[in-house]
């Protein structure tokens, strides 16, 4: 299978270069796919894309786009899953973060459970063997942790980890179904991941959770805001209410079919 892992960076000079080194030395290890890196690039101000540029000189599968317009995570992400299927070719798209928090070692261990059938594979926080950072404060924590129950209660989801950045999908047999455009998908920014997750649950991907240690972020500065929290809770009320409006609307059409019939 061709395999395309995106990282997504903005002003990210301060751990691009050693991870790029990282993955590469990794995914290496793994033989029985193909597999290439797409680095997306939101028009960094720092180092950022000439460090990119030179680790692409130096390496065969390294591909780098810069978004044409900076809208955020979500919507770098979605030009960077168009660019990976319909010009790269992938069969499967990995999503990593490119600041160094999620840990490359952890790579081999979602892309296994591809190889044992399963559709959409989340890197978790939240399952016996997955780690948050020591170094959190208790809010964060709190957070981090309520955000997850939220999303899991409010959209009745299965999963452990519902906002996890690690994931791999095969996007071979979701790709026709799922928002990928900045049209379809309810959110350009932290929350497009709630939705995409949420719709390859509904499409009934085989979806499992591997544990992974989620790292402190040693250098740069977050990018998510108070916006990005407030617009996942936004997203999870539009889910819902299309939800309970879908139900009601299927059970007024049996109501309707079921008294023509008895009429018959
Ligand atoms: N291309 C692009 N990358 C972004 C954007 N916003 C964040 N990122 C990158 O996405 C990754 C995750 O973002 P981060 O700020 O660490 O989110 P957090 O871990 O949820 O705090 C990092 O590698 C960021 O550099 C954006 O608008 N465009
Ligand atoms: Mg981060």
């Amino acid at each position: 299978m061709k395999i395309i892992i995106i990282i997504p960076t903005f002003n990210e000079e301060g751990s691009i270069g050693n991870l790029i080194d990282e993955v590469i030395k990794e995914t290496s290890k793994i033989t029985n796919h193909k597999i290439e890196l797409l680095i997306v690039d939101g028009k960094s101000k720092d180092n950022t894309v000439k460090i990119v540029n030179e680790k692409k000189n130096k390496y065969q599968n390294i591909n780098f786009i810069i978004e044409t317009e900076k809208k955020g995570l979500g919507g770098a992400y979605i030009e960077a899953m168009n660019h990976a299927l319909y010009v790269l070719n992938a069969d499967a798209i990995m999503e990593f973060d490119g600041d160094s928090q999620h840990d490359p070692k952890d790579i081999h261990k979602l892309v296994e459970k591809l190889d044992e059938g399963f559709e959409h594979i989340i890197g978790s926080r939240y399952i016996p063997g997955g780690t948050i950072p020591k170094t959190w404060k208790l809010w964060r924590k709190f957070l981090s942790f309520f955000g997850n129950k939220i999303a899991k209660v409010g959209l009745s989801l299965p999963t452990k980890d519902s906002t996890s950045g690690f994931k791999l999908t095969l996007m071979s047999k979701f790709k026709n179904d799922l928002p990928l455009s900045s049209e379809k998908i309810l959110s350009l920014r932290h929350a497009y991941k709630i939705h995409l997750l949420h719709d390859l649950i509904a499409l009934g991907a085989k979806t499992t959770e591997v544990p992974i240690n989620f790292l402190d972020r040693n250098k740069g500065i977050s990018k998510s805001t108070f916006e990005d929290i407030s617009e996942s809770l936004k997203i999870i009320f539009i889910l819902r209410y299309r939800k309970i409006r879908n139900a009601f609307i299927v059970k007024n059409k049996l109501g309707v079919n079921k008294k023509t019939t008895d009429r018959n």
